[in-house]
């Protein structure tokens, strides 16, 4: 039967409104997607956001030398962790909810933490296991078995090799590359620091990204300098855990090659920029990268964790937290407390949203599947989107209560670009009166998640007014939260 009859005998046998039930919904639910919007995140930008939070392992020559910048001249006989585990190290992360870690195989000292074939400097010149150890390999051994992706720094600045900065030195850093991306399985990030590296040109990072995309396809690259054309994501200007606010994932590429004359542009992303390349922000647990036992009365406590989540991943960045193994090759007990805290306290603040079940209105649906319940269902593939002409809109939650809150989430679809430029959020106690959240009035950028924490307000309707935009509206997630007691 063709649909024509099919819709005959329908209306023949059930009436007109039956048919009005059947093709009204469909039509509706046809609704489209929105377009995107500027630039868009590839496949592994869309994956490196969800990991949210990388450990980073510094650990090396400068361990033992007690030095964070070593020369290159240090003794391959001072390398010798007397308990090296990195079991433990992982045990630290699964304590910590942290699914992604990158080790330092090769800093500017140029000690290599692996028995390259390419220099004599490195643990095969070591006392530790008589020279036949490799922290690398016990680097991803433990990684894969923790479930843990596995990733690299491989420090392009290098102050022990003569060849730096010449042809040669081209040669040799790919060939360690290789050996790297060949023999340790998948590696998912490549670190491309550019601390010291203004001699490596564009012309040694496209054939060093060559290796890299032929080697491991998926590799995310953190980029600098003069790799920015290879930059999945960027720096952010600095190492204190502070993203800019607003912090967009678009950027011009010149501000990444430039640096030194961009780092507001690093902080911030830049609105119109043209590249998608979010910031990874790089920073330590402790006041340096490196261990130092003096250092252990100064472990970043857990508020100041908090607010360092809250400025990083809060601010539409990816948080890279080093922690540093200590001479013996573990990471310490103060370390280890402190990150697990941390995730206790992030997961007993979000788990529950109190806009959940909220009536919501708004003023410019789209229709079909793009229902405002979808900021509140805690579903990965569902969002709210505003119809085509509407680049703002006002978003009214009343809440089945009156609730105390003090922290606030929100998440634009990154696949479809960053649409919101203006937003801000108030509440009413009364359900009339509308009160602003100071702390979240006049905000910009929103991309994969903004958060914001202020003082406890108990409310029984909250809004989100979207005042500026690209495109239409298409918001995944609207949640507020009551932090724990524990700070
Ligand atoms: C700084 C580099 O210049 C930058 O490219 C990036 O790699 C960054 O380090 C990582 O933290 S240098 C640093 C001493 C600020």
């Amino acid at each position: 039967m063709k649909f024509k009859q099919v819709i005959t005998e329908i209306k023949k046998r059930f009436g007109l409104i039956a048919i009005a039930c059947i093709l009204i919904p469909a039509a509706v639910n046809a609704q489209t997607a929105p377009a995107p919007v500027g630039p868009v995140p590839n496949a592994r930008q869309i994956e490196w956001y969800h990991r949210e939070i990388i450990a980073f392992f510094h650990f090396g020559m400068n361990t033992f030398a007690n030095v964070n910048e070593g020369d290159g001249t240090a003794s391959p006989q001072l390398f010798n962790p007397t308990a090296l585990n990195c079991n433990q190290w992982t045990s630290v992360l699964k304590g910590a909810g942290i699914t992604t870690a990158i080790f330092v195989a090769k800093h500017a000292d140029g000690f290599c933490n692996w028995p390259t074939a390419h220099t004599n400097y490195s643990v095969k010149n070591s006392p530790w296991k008589g020279g036949k150890g490799d922290v690398v390999r016990e680097f991803t051994d433990a990684c894969k078995a923790a479930g843990i992706k596995a990733a690299i720094y491989l420090g392009p600045h290098d102050r022990h090799d003569s060849r730096y900065g010449t042809p040669d030195y081209s040669d040799y850093y790919a060939n360690q590359l290789s050996e790297l991306l060949r023999n340790y399985g998948p590696i998912w990030e490549i670190w491309w620091d550019g601390a010291g590296a203004d001699q490596i040109t564009s012309t040694f990072y496209d054939r060093w990204a060559d290796t890299v995309r032929k080697l491991q396809p998926n590799c995310v690259v953190f980029g600098t300098k003069n790799s920015y054309r290879y930059a999945d994501c960027r720096w952010m200007g600095n190492e204190s855990g502070l993203s800019g606010d607003p912090c967009w994932s678009t950027i011009n590429p010149v501000s990444i090659r430039e640096e030194a004359a961009h780092i507001t542009q690093l902080n911030h992303g830049e609105i119109d920029g043209s590249a998608y390349v979010p910031a990874e922000v790089d920073v330590s647990i402790r006041p340096s990268w490196f261990y130092h036992e003096e250092e252990d009365a100064h472990v970043k406590s857990v508020a100041a964790l908090w607010d360092l989540y809250f400025n990083s991943v809060g601010r539409n960045s990816v948080l890279l937290l080093n922690f540093p193994p200590d001479k013996r090759g573990l990471i310490s007990a103060i370390d280890s407390v402190r990150a697990d805290s941390l995730h206790r306290l992030i997961n007993s603040t979000f788990k529950n949203n109190l806009a959940a079940g909220a009536v919501i209105k708004s003023l410019h649906q789209r229709g079909g599947n793009y229902k405002p319940g979808n900021m509140v269902d805690n579903s990965e593939s569902t969002y709210y989107a505003t119809s085509d002409n509407a680049a703002t809109d006002t978003i009214t939650f009343s809440l089945s209560k009156k609730k105390t809150f003090d922290v606030l989430m929100l998440q634009e679809v990154i696949e479809l670009g960053h649409r919101t430029t203006g937003w801000s959020v108030d509440y009413s106690s009364d359900g009339k009166n509308w009160t602003p959240i100071p702390e979240a009035t006049g905000k910009q950028s929103i991309g994969y998640k903004w958060l914001i924490k202020f003082k406890p307000v108990t409310a029984s309707k909250v809004r989100l007014r979207i005042t500026s935009g690209k495109a239409c509206l298409a918001i995944h997630t609207f949640g507020i939260y009551k932090q724990p007691s524990l700070l």
